[in-house]
């Protein structure tokens, strides 16, 4: 047979073609081999990151002004429909790949950024590996397109095409639908979690105005015989994110400082205001993802804010009640703020890689925000004057404390050992090895301290509800003798320096797991979380450090009738150990005693359920929950009426059930 140039050059494309192929299999297969390096890990966050993944190309879409629609779903075997109107992933032939672009974005890592002209990825983070890993970590991938008036399917599984990219249908919009089941051969958690999608999806609607994102769980069937659903949309953006996390915090300007603007390729958004709390509450973000531990953008707004003021009040002779020259930290109590930039080539720090680390970022938006701060100042002196005069009143009980804590100190040294008479301390002298439990109320206290390996545990009754920290000033905080002993008893210290940052001193910490112990009752959920909001503000590092535990004592007791019986944690447990217990008998002599407290429990049962190392639940406490506490104790405890009322409304029905 005769061979025509065309002939070879089909040859010559099918080659590579093959070749391509080839490339693509073998990238796909790193990623199953070695899923954490491009999506961190194949526990539950790795499960999630998926979805991130593919939304995070929605996201690119509406930043480019194609899309302004986001549809989630759950189905009920744990796969995920992401649906967006965008322009739809482009399906035309690729032609150095010679196939489908559609197929290119769907095996070849990282080719989603090759095609889009959206600068704006992120690179070094966790994000931003592209479609093709969340097609490679899946048994089962379906990729619909509307585009050019058609619909175009493709299916695969594992990454490898089952179907070629075909026509089924016409269609008079565009976007994109990704249906994708994540491989359980390869991921260790499997179930969705309603709520860690929802909040991520409230923030990434505040932080891209506009734009509309629906969450609908199929596993979830309500009252009406509707599934599950929440829509997040906001048009207001960081303001509007500002208010929720300020929402029951009493503000004392009228309305929060705000900028857009950018400058060398960087964009920068920022939305603050001040509040009558003694804590700063700084939420920052670089291309949509939090960045939990700050960097050079945080550091930039801080130095623009403390700058701006300092001046300000210096000008205007506003500092001359106070004896001590303001610090940095007291320019920054009652602050609360977004800080959110885009930045083309983010350098990622730390080793959450949770900071930004380009070094340029600092002076753009120290320039930007304080050119704002400077208008603001200057447009509203009655404000600025509020502000300043908060910062003259940090200042003032910062001495205050401090002169406070140094008697505190003072005092220990002078008692000897200095430990607390509450203390049953543990014989062990191993930080590591041994234990500190907080034990809500003398009573419990005591039944923990007979309850106890005395080696290794030791036991702090705590009184009641032990001080309202979202009132009182700090000094008052360590003239309180609950305070005083927490301190005391974990051996850590609070010391200054000479720019007035206070640090947790924690070398001679005596005990690495703190164990809060507390009812499982309202009121007992409430000291829990006045305790956490406490080791938030107070002892930061602490949390940080993973040393902060919170016991969970069993909900019921069922007792069979010869004697047998069962701790159960949950509803679920309960039922089941009522049905064994029951197996053969009548069901209405098991007996169930719902424990409402912990002195409802013998010394030997609050060793067994919850004490012992080797049947108890400890969870382990990260900083995301200690700023969930502070935040709803905040608002249990702070001054403001409305957001207390709607939160008690919308969690009566627990408290019912915990009652
Ligand atoms: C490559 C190029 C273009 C868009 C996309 C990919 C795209 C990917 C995803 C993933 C989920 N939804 C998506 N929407 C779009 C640009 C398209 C063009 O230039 O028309």
């Amino acid at each position: 047979m005769e061979t025509t140039n065309e002939n070879k050059d089909l040859q010559a494309k099918a080659g590579d073609y093959d070749a391509s192929n080839i490339q693509a299999l073998e990238g796909l297969e790193a990623v199953r081999k070695r899923p954490g390096m491009y999506i961190g890990s194949t526990d539950s966050k790795g499960l999630h990151h998926l979805v991130w993944e593919v939304i995070d190309n929605s996201i690119d879409e509406h930043l480019a002004g194609y899309c302004d629609l986001i549809e989630t779903t759950i189905h009920t075997d744990n796969s995920i429909t992401v649906r967006d109107n965008g322009r739809g992933i482009p399906t035309g032939m690729h032609e150095k790949l010679q196939k489908s672009a559609l197929e290119v974005v769907l095996t070849v890592l990282h080719a989603g950024g090759k095609f889009d002209k959206n600068t704006y990825k992120v690179s070094g983070g966790l994000h931003g590996v592209g479609v093709s890993c969340v097609n490679a970590l899946s048994d089962y991938l379906r990729a619909e397109v509307h585009r050019e008036g058609k619909v175009f399917e493709q299916e695969y599984s594992k990454g490898i095409p089952q179907t070629t990219v075909s026509v089924i249908g016409e269609s008079g919009r565009t976007g994109t639908t990704i249906t994708f089941r994540p491989d359980a051969t390869i991921f260790e958690a499997t179930e969705y979690k309603y709520d860690i999608l929802a909040a991520r999806m409230r923030e990434m609607a505040f932080l891209n105005k506009g734009i509309r994102m629906t969450l609908t769980d199929e596993r979830e069937t309500g009252p009406d015989g509707q599934y599950k659903t929440e829509e997040f949309h906001s048009e207001g953006g960081l303001v509007e994110f500002l208010e929720y996390i300020d929402n029951s915090k009493h503000r004392i300007t009228e309305s929060p400082i705000q900028v857009s603007a950018s400058a060398d390729d960087v964009v920068v958004d920022v939305a603050f205001q001040y509040n009558s709390s003694y804590s700063e509450n700084v939420y920052s973000f670089v291309n949509n993802i939090n960045t939990r531990e700050g960097g050079t953008h945080v550091n930039g707004f801080r130095m623009a804010v403390t700058r701006l003021l300092r001046q300000y009040g210096e000008e205007k002779d506003l500092f001359k009640k106070i004896k001590v020259k303001p610090s940095a930290e007291d320019f920054r109590e009652g602050l609360s703020a977004i800080v959110s930039v885009k930045v083309p080539e983010p350098q990622f720090k730390g080793q959450t890689k949770g900071e930004l680390g380009n070094a340029e970022v600092t002076g753009i938006v120290s320039r930007i925000v304080g050119e704002a701060m400077g208008h603001f100042l200057e447009e509203n002196p009655k404000e600025a004057r509020k502000i300043v005069e908060k910062v003259v009143l940090a200042a003032t009980a910062r001495e205050a404390a401090r002169k406070a804590r140094e008697m505190v100190q003072r005092k220990n040294v002078l008692t000897g050992s200095g430990l607390p008479g509450k203390l049953a301390d543990c014989s062990s002298k191993d930080p590591a090895e041994s234990e500190l439990f907080l034990v809500e109320g003398d009573s419990a206290g005591g039944t923990a301290k007979q309850g106890r390996d005395r080696v290794f545990q030791a036991i702090l009754p705590l009184r009641g509800k032990i001080l309202n920290v979202e009132k009182a000033l700090e000094h008052k905080i360590y003239e309180n003798e609950e305070i005083k002993n927490i301190f005391t008893a974990l051996g850590v210290s609070i010391t200054e320096d000479e720019n007035g940052e206070r640090r947790l001193n924690l070398e001679k910490l005596r005990y690495h797991k703190i164990v809060i112990m507390c009812d499982a009752d309202v009121d007992g959920s409430h000291i829990t979380t006045l305790i956490l909001t406490f080791f938030f503000r107070y002892m930061h590092d602490l949390v940080k450090q993973g040393y902060v535990y919170i016991a969970s004592p069993p909900l019921y007791q069922v007792k069979g009738t010869k004697g047998q019986f069962r701790y159960c944690w949950n509803e679920i447990e309960r039922k089941q150990a009522q049905e064994e217990l029951a197996r053969g008998g009548n069901p209405d002599s098991v007996k169930v005693q719902r424990y409402k407290g912990l002195g409802e429990m013998n010394a030997e049962q609050l060793w067994e359920t919850t004490m012992d190392p080797t049947r108890r639940f400890l969870r382990l406490v990260n900083i995301e929950d200690a700023r969930e506490a502070d935040r709803v104790f905040s608002m249990l405890m702070g001054d403001e009426v409305p957001p207390r009322r709607a939160f008690i409304e919308a969690n009566a029905k627990y408290a019912k059930v915990d009652a």
